[in-house]
Formats: C-alpha cells, sequence, structure tokens
C-alpha cells in the first residue's frame, strides 16, 4: 500500500476573461466592487500585455503539472503526492483546493505558495484560510512558509541575473555598469511595525544572489504598490528609476525575485510601464527571465514540500 500525500499549490489566481475582471478585482478588495474608473484602468492594463489572454493561469497550470512530476519522480518506494491548485482570487480558491482533497480521501497535505518570501500580508493569508478549511475536512495540514535563501533559489536566480548582464557586455557596457534592481510587491508600511518578515527575506535573497553573481552595483526597490490611501513601502520602482536618471546610471537589470511567473505585474508594470519611463529617461533596461516552470524552480519547491512532508509521520492509506 502506498501513502497518499496531498499537496496544495497555492497561487494568486488571474481573471478567466476580460468579463470575468470585475469579480476578480472585487475580491481583492474584499467584497468591494471597484469604480467603473478603477476598473476600466485595470482591464486597460490586462489588455495592454496580451489582448485579453491571462497568462498567469496557464503559468500556475503548468507549474503544478511540473511539482507533482518532480515530487513523483524523485519519491521514496510507497509515497505518491497528488498536486491541487488553490488560488487566491479565482477560481479554484484555495478552499476549492481543500475541498477537492478531502473528496479525494487525502488525509494529510501539505501547503506551499509559489511566492518564496513570507508575509502576514501574503503567504500568511494564503495558509489561514487553507488551514481552517483543512481542519473543517478532518485533513492534517503541515505549510512551507518560505524558502527565500534555498540555495537551488539562489543559483537559478544568480545564472538569470548573470545571463542578462552577458547580454549587456555583448551591447557594450560593461558589467560593472550595468545597476541590478531588485524588487518585489510593495505592502503597506504598516507591515513593519508589526515585526513582518517580508522586507528582511527580500533583502537577504538579493544580497545572496547579487554575492553569488559577483554583483556589486544593486540595490532594492518595491513595484505594482496597491492603489489605497494608506502609506506603501517604497521607493517605487518608477522613482528609483528616475533617481538613477540623474547619477551616471545608464544600464539597469531589472531583477523582480519577489515573482516567479509572468504576469501583470511583470508584464505590465514592469516591461511597458518601467520600460516606457525608462525609454524616456535614456535608460537602457532589460529583464531577467521569470522563473515559471524552469526545472530548477520546480526542484526547490520540490525539495521543500518533501522536507515538510518528512516532517508529518506519514500513515498508509
Ligand atoms: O496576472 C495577474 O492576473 C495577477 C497579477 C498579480 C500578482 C499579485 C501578487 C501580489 N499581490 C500582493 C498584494 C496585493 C495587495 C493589493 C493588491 C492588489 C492587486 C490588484 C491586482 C493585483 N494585485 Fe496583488 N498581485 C496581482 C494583481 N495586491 C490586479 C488590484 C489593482 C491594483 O491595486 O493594482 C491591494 C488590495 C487592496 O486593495 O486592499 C495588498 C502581493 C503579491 C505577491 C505575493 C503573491 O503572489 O501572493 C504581496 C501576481
Amino acid at each position: 500500500m502506498s501513502a497518499k500525500i496531498g499537496v496544495l499549490v497555492m497561487s494568486y489566481g488571474t481573471p478567466e476573461s476580460l468579463e470575468g475582471v470585475e469579480a476578480y478585482y472585487t475580491h481583492i478588495r474584499r467584497g468591494n466592487p471597484p469604480s467603473a474608473e478603477q476598473l476600466k484602468e485595470l482591464k486597460d492594463r490586462y489588455e495592454a500585455i496580451v489582448g485579453g489572454v491571462f497568462p498567469l493561469r496557464e503559468n500556475t497550470d503548468r507549474q503544478v503539472e511540473a511539482l507533482q512530476a518532480a515530487l513523483n519522480r524523485d519519491s521514496g518506494e510507497g509515497i505518491e503526492y497528488v498536486c491541487y491548485q488553490g488560488l487566491k482570487h479565482a477560481h479554484p480558491f484555495i478552499e476549492d483546493g481543500v475541498e477537492a482533497m478531502a473528496k479525494d480521501g487525502i488525509t494529510q497535505a501539505v501547503g506551499v505558495v509559489l511566492a518564496p518570501h513570507y508575509s502576514v500580508m501574503s503567504v500568511g493569508g494564503y495558509i489561514k484560510r487553507a488551514q481552517q478549511k483543512a481542519e473543517e475536512s478532518g485533513i492534517e495540514m503541515a505549510f512551507v512558509e518560505s524558502y527565500h535563501l534555498h540555495p537551488e533559489l539562489i543559483d537559478v536566480l544568480c545564472r538569470r541575473v548573470s545571463a542578462k548582464l552577458d547580454q549587456f557586455e555583448e551591447t557594450g557596457a560593461a558589467r560593472g555598469e550595468v545597476r541590478v534592481l531588485f524588487s518585489a510587491h510593495s505592502l503597506p508600511e504598516r507591515i513593519l511595525a508589526m515585526g513582518d518578515p517580508y522586507r528582511d527575506q527580500l533583502l537577504e535573497t538579493s544580497e545572496a544572489v547579487a554575492a553569488k553573481a559577483g554583483v556589486t552595483s544593486w540595490q532594492f526597490t518595491w513595484q505594482s504598490a496597491g492603489r489605497t490611501a494608506e502609506p506603501w513601502l517604497g521607493p517605487d520602482i518608477l522613482d528609483t528609476l528616475r533617481e538613477l536618471s540623474e547619477t551616471q546610471v545608464k544600464y539597469v537589470l531589472s531583477a523582480p525575485v519577489g515573482f516567479v511567473s509572468d504576469h501583470l505585474e511583470v508584464l505590465y508594470d514592469l516591461d511597458i510601464e518601467a520600460q516606457a519611463l525608462a525609454s524616456e529617461l535614456d535608460l537602457r533596461l532589460l529583464r531577467i527571465e521569470s522563473l515559471n516552470s524552469d526545472p530548477a524552480y520546480m526542484s526547490v519547491l520540490s525539495d521543500v514540500v518533501r522536507t515538510k512532508a518528512d516532517q508529518m509521520k506519514v500513515s498508509q492509506q
């Protein structure tokens, strides 16, 4: 008999179509519908990236499929991992994923989020919802909280940074002339007063990648801050680019280490919005490739999931 372990793979979620953007946005805003102007602005951003197609859905599907294959390829005899998707703001929701596990008779599961850094306002929110549903469904669940310094994650990010520095070199810019801008989704400033580890974890990832890639000219900046009245963590990448343009810096490499997929915050906020500002400011801006379902990222995820599963006393089913 083999033991079956459920793996709840959690991700942000994206609308299924332009018609679905309003419901999605309302969910992000905890049930408060956006104004007509806010809705139009968001739809315009989605249309600008790929004309109404939502790349995050397909990327998440591929990541979940690849993770299940990686887990079972390397798993010890007698354990079968079954992956379920649970999205924060779209179908199948986190609760749907847990329910699907329960329907399949899963009694033990590991939860992991497709975001390496922990904040009580990001990963903490995913875990809370999954934990509550798991308790109601009689599933024992353990959670991976963060993996921001996993050696294979640092390695693959270092390779991504080096590849783009090579590209700069091929076009005449010395590696040392390129300022590397590590970035992640901003959060409200109040997380700092709560002692949240998010900012420190992001700085640790950035430092580790820079050290491994031999990068000395780098800084951390935020991006994609929400449109709410309270202060968000800064500086924002657009302000950072403006500041850099007033110095000797001419070449900038964007490394959004807080994200693992191509989606709106990368394809619009960086590739369209930041890129347009960079050309206006006469800065040459490149961006590292997203991890998506790179086997090295799948290996990071399968390692952290397996480590959690090993800590649970697996019962034979
Ligand atoms: O491609 C896509 O369809 C989805 C792209 C997407 C990702 C993403 C990741 C994170 N968010 C985080 C925090 C917040 C907070 C608010 C907020 C608002 C939005 C809006 C859109 C959106 N987020 Fe997001 N986020 C993505 C998309 N996010 C669209 C609404 C319009 C806007 O503000 O731009 C503010 C909520 C509020 O109004 O109170 C907070 C964090 C992450 C990274 C970790 C993770 O993936 O969970 C943190 C991808």
